[in-house]
């Protein structure tokens, strides 16, 4: 690894990122930090997120966003009291995801002629410091920015000299799923800038926590993949000085499976951070209910929300971000977000005393996750010949990481994944992952006891067929009746 970017480049290239939009203009470091130090601990997100890991508890987080400050205020009070949040977002609009603030100011004006939210998210670029500072004042627990951007760096900026301490995202995760045509070079790079500035504050005394979105396309991802990206974003991020790192995984909904990933990923996370010298760094997980298809009628979505629940307590992870009853339909209501709030609270209550009862499958899953996403973090470092960077994009360009269902086209797309007749996502087209045959052949005798079962042989249809299949009340895909 070539080490933290050079403050004298860094702050070179801020004046550049500044200049981008006038709301750059109201950033100053200095007065950013001082406004951390001066509010409460309660309200930062990496110190209470330490404190949750300690007690062993699952806290709970919505995600909520829209176009109008006060709108948006109100929506963070009402899932901070009825909801009882833990923690709190702020879903960031797609105009700003793509650094588009025109448009994005143009929203805010017709929101403001509408009266109502013109924007899937809050513009927060367009807003700046002092209004983010708003939402951090009316509210009593920490504030995350989640979003979907490729190049954050004024966004991370902005909100970060606001109040806000936790930021999502990363430079693989919030490319790959979210752009077609961004270079994976350029978005590592502008998300090392945003991991450099969280270590600049963390030099002056800070603590801003950094969560990699883990769900990536939110369907059937396999769980190594997933795992391998996720190690990769976690050294990226402490290279820059990060020392509040959140993995993230998305709920498959086979239990063993999700409770054995989530345990390998952290197990896993610990012995690179450990290898590399880096063990000053505050590791915790956030598991995410399922973020595929969901059923359209609320009573079922919610049997998918608790399962979700179910598996992100009983695994322990340290957060659960919630779906709500309106997930197959769009934006929910704040009613609708709270309901799914108050279902993933009575479960995680209800288990938090109770342990995950480890078995044979479990501890076979676990071994066979933490063997798959170790292949793929190994072959990309020996790729990269001491950059890391550049062992990412040759891996990614190679196959070697692969996503399913991704739009990048820095992205092969050869892998195809599908459901054991368990429900456990395997792997049915390996494409280029530098899988052994031990691990080739665990994955065939797996879809092969399930195509047996259906009486076909595992096939693409089956691919498809498991992608609606939650969203049409089961879990593995049926094949068509004739
Ligand atoms: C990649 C994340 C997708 C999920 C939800 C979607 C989906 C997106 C908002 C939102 C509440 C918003 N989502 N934008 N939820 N408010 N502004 O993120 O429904 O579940």
């Amino acid at each position: 690894m070539k080490g933290k970017i050079d403050l004298e480049k860094f702050l070179q290239s801020r004046k550049e990122v500044l200049a981008t939009w006038p709301t750059g203009a109201e950033v100053s470091l200095e007065d950013g930090i001082n406004y951390h130090k001066a509010l409460p601990p309660e309200k930062n997100f990496a110190v209470k997120l330490k404190k949750v890991k300690e007690e062993g508890i699952t806290a709970i987080q919505p995600r909520a966003g829209v176009a109008l400050l006060n709108e948006h205020i109100a929506l963070l009070k009402y899932l901070e009291k009825e909801g009882e949040a833990d923690f709190l977002p702020t879903t960031i609009d797609s105009y700003t995801r793509q650094n588009r603030y025109q448009e994005a100011q143009r929203g805010i004006e017709e929101s403001l002629a509408e009266g109502r939210s013109m924007l899937n998210g809050f513009p927060a670029v367009n807003y700046g410091v002092y209004p983010c500072r708003k939402i951090i004042e009316e509210v009593n627990v920490p504030v995350q920015v989640r979003h979907g951007t490729p190049d954050a760096r004024l966004l991370a900026e902005i909100t970060l000299a606001g109040g806000f301490s936790s930021f999502e995202g990363g430079g693989i995760t919030y490319n790959i799923p979210y752009a077609k045509e961004v270079p994976l070079r350029k978005s590592i790079e502008d998300w090392q800038y945003v991991d450099r500035l969280i270590g600049y504050y963390a030099e002056h005394g800070v603590l801003i926590n950094r969560e990699s979105f883990g769900p990536l396309t939110g369907t059937l991802v396999p769980p190594s993949v997933t795992i391998a990206i996720n190690i990769l974003e976690l050294l990226l991020a402490v290279e820059q000085g990060v020392k509040s790192f959140t993995l993230g995984l998305g709920q498959c909904g086979n239990l063993n499976q999700d409770v054995a990933a989530l345990h390998g990923m952290v197990e896993l996370a610990e012995e690179y951070l450990k290898r590399f010298g880096f063990q000053d760094v505050d590791l915790t997980t956030v598991f995410h209910q399922w973020m595929g298809g969901f059923p359209q009628d609320e009573a079922r979505a919610f049997a998918v929300i608790a399962w979700g629940a179910v598996a992100a307590a009983l695994a322990k992870a340290n957060k659960v971000i919630v779906k709500t009853p309106h997930e197959a339909l769009g934006v929910p209501t704040k009613e609708a977000n709270a309901q799914g709030l108050k279902t993933t609270r009575q479960i995680v209550n209800m288990l938090k005393d109770q342990r995950f009862m480890v078995n044979e499958e479990y501890l076979l899953e676990k071994e066979m996750v933490k063997k798959e996403a170790r292949a793929i973090v190994e072959r990309t470092l020996e790729l990269g010949e001491g950059d890391l960077v550049a062992g990412i994009e040759r891996a990614f360009a190679a196959g070697v990481i692969d996503v399913p269902f991704a739009p990048s086209r820095f992205n092969l797309g050869k892998i195809l994944p599908a459901r054991d007749d368990t429900g456990a996502v395997r792997i049915l087209e390996f494409g280029n992952l530098p899988f052994d045959s031990e691990i080739r052949e665990f994955h065939r005798e797996r879809l092969k006891r399930r195509g047996e079962k259906e009486g076909r042989e595992p096939s693409f249809q089956m691919v498809i067929d498991d992608i609606y299949a939650i969203g049409k009340g089961m879990l593995v895909g049926k094949p068509r009746t004739k």
